[in-house]
């Protein structure tokens, strides 16, 4: 038996963010399929996301409040910071992941491969659009990795857990490769979080595995910065 439960469908990338912390805190797991939208989902989860934590009697939604009570709750090196900087640095990066990285990273992902493997067009105005937050969004990312190879600190915080899932499947498009090829602390940082014993086998490792038979091939849309 596993010390949590995850209520979620499989390719949520909140629920890998979820995983990962409970993966690096040492705490085992096990997934449920959710229904989208469906009764038992609402119940779950009033406004229709996912995941759901279940911890014996305890119901919790809300990512940046499962991930919390993963680190308080149990043993296990902390993935938060003691200080009241380091803790506001972290908070930060979540909030720049939910607020601008998951609506821009992880929706050109969806426009550039997933909908055209689906057959259905993609949003050009929208992938053009998301050239400057994105060059931006990842020369922050090189700034704040650069100094000691984690977003916050010297150890891997839920910082770290929430930007991998869009990083890594953004590094799949072209233009999310090109980007990364001119940032390597970034691509660095990238190669040691999936490096880490705690990626392997898991289940974005695995979603990650089969989105390589999506086409990446296909050409740049726009050129990457200079330098
Ligand atoms: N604020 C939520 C966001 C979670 C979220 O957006 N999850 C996505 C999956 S990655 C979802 O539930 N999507 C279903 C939908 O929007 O209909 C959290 O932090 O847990």
């Amino acid at each position: 038996m596993t010390a949590i439960t995850f209520h979620s469908m499989a390719d949520s990338a909140y629920l890998w963010t979820a995983m990962l912390a409970a993966a690096e805190k040492g705490v085992t797991f096990s997934q449920v399929a959710l229904v989208l939208g469906s009764e038992e989902h609402l119940r779950l989860h009033p406004f229709g996301k996912m995941p759901v934590l279940q911890h014996g009697d305890l119901f919790l939604y809300e990512t940046l409040a499962i991930t919390h009570y993963i680190d308080r709750a149990f043993e296990g090196p902390p993935l938060q910071p003691e200080d009241a900087i380091g803790q506001a640095q972290v908070l930060r990066w979540v909030s720049i992941v939910n607020a601008y990285v998951f609506p821009v990273m992880n929706r050109f992902v969806k426009e550039r491969l997933v909908r055209p493997a689906w057959g259905f067009d993609a949003d050009q105005a929208f992938l053009e659009s998301a050239r400057a937050p994105l060059q931006m969004q990842i020369r922050l990312i090189g700034e704040a990795v650069g100094e000691t190879g984690f977003l916050v600190g010297r150890r891997l915080t839920l910082a770290d857990c929430y930007l991998l899932p869009h990083l890594l499947f953004f590094s799949h498009t072209p233009e999310g490769a090109a980007l990364l090829g001119q940032a390597p602390d970034v691509a660095g940082w990238l190669t040691r979080m999936t490096n880490r014993p705690t990626y392997p086998g898991s289940a974005m490792s695995k979603a990650y595995e089969a989105f390589h038979q999506l086409s990446a091939g296909s050409p740049l849309l726009w050129s990457p910065p200079r330098g």
